[in-house]
């Protein structure tokens, strides 16, 4: 067989917004509405790529979209070779900064690259990266928010049952420690010793505030505790790092391989988490796997759970996937959980097709 060359024609962006099932309450930010911006890659061979991106709030869709569309006229013509796109969709944006949402447009196009490349292939992208068709260890963080500590270890229940999950990730940073604690004990009770529990403070606390906190749930046998400060003060990381013994996990914010390998040289962290849409897409979550492989840091993904399963089938320290199940509704195969594993469908690409019913009642005007 032979892979076919592919031709970029277009890029279209759509903006679509769903609901949340289970809103998200986290010390810096509230969510109820959840934004997408569905890509479709449009290739003169009729083969479309697919890929989505999550950037939290529906008006940073007015800016993402039209770089989108731009970086989709800037490469039109071009084959659809990823490594040379991303180089490319990078460089074009090398005055205004490789960073923000210079590096989410290029991820964004990234991942449909990927897509159409694969599905040219006529094999699941994690084949056409060297790996095999396998399921994916995943932990369940659809909720578990800063609600009351009986609502959280009853949500717990709920959502280890979506899928036997072995692992499960919480929220922490309520105004009082106390209630962090009855919440973190509530739930062990609810969910058993066996399950792996992760915590998030999402960014919420100052230094002094987090050697506190952390230092009194050090002793829980918590999985990792999940950036406790604001992402980029790398030497608070490193400080809260040298002192607790619970691994201290952070990532989604790094934007790009470079920002991975700063943290490591800086101590900053035991864990790494990249998030697809600011590491660099499947191209950047290869060259940052490589750097956390080579240091034996365990890695664990970021949101985009569909492209993360793929990527951890040949991910040499691949540690935990975060699966949500929030891009689901406009997914026309939304991917399987079973006994705590994700499951890749058979199927040429990434498995990403749009329920375009779906898709009308949901897409938004900018
Ligand atoms: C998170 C994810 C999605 C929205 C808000 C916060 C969180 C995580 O940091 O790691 O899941
Ligand atoms: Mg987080």
């Amino acid at each position: 067989m032979q892979l076919a060359k592919l031709t970029l024609k277009s890029v279209r962006a759509r903006p679509v917004v769903l609901k949340l099932k289970r809103h998200v309450v986290a010390r810096i930010a509230a969510i109820s509405d959840w934004p997408l911006v569905l890509i479709d890659l449009f290739t003169e061979e009729g083969i479309v790529g697919r890929s989505y991106l999550e950037p939290y709030t529906p008006k940073t869709m007015r800016y993402l979209i039209p770089a989108l569309h731009d970086l989709g006229e800037m490469l039109k013509g071009h084959q659809v070779t990823p490594a040379e796109l991303y180089a490319m969709a990078r460089k074009s944006l090398h005055f205004v900064g490789y960073q923000g949402l210079s590096m989410i447009a290029v991820s964004g196009l990234d991942m449909a690259a990927w897509d159409a490349l694969a599905k040219a292939a006529e094999m699941p992208l994690c084949m056409l990266l060297g790996g095999s068709v396998g399921p994916v260890r995943a932990y369940n963080s659809n909720g578990l928010w800063l609600k009351a500590p009986e609502a959280v270890a009853a949500e717990a229940v709920e959502l280890r049952d979506e899928g036997g999950f072995t692992g499960l990730k919480l929220r922490l940073g309520r105004a009082l420690l106390a209630d962090d604690l009855a919440t973190v004990a509530a739930v062990r009770k609810s969910v058993g010793e066996e399950m792996q529990l992760m915590v998030d403070f999402n960014q919420g606390l100052d230094l002094a505030e987090a050697l506190e906190r952390c230092h009194a749930i050090d002793a829980l046998g918590l999985t990792w505790i999940e950036e406790p400060i604001v992402y980029d003060n790398l030497d608070g990381f490193a400080c809260l790092a040298a002192q607790l013994k619970t691994p201290i996990q952070i990532g989604e914010n790094f934007y790009g391989p470079r920002d991975l390998y700063t943290a490591l040289q800086k101590k900053a962290c035991d864990l790494v988490m990249p998030d697809f849409m600011r590491i660099g897409g499947v191209t950047g979550w290869l060259k940052a796997a490589a750097i956390a492989g080579v240091a034996g840091v365990p890695i664990s993904t970021h949101l985009y759970p569909e492209i993360a399963a793929h990527v951890m089938r040949v991910t040499d320290t691949a540690h935990w996937l975060e699966w949500q199940d929030w891009a689901d509704p406009v997914l026309q195969r939304p991917y399987e959980i079973r006994n705590g594993m994700l499951h890749i469908p058979d199927v040429p690409g990434v498995g990403l097709e749009w329920d375009e019913d779906a898709v009308a009642a949901h897409q938004i005007e900018l």
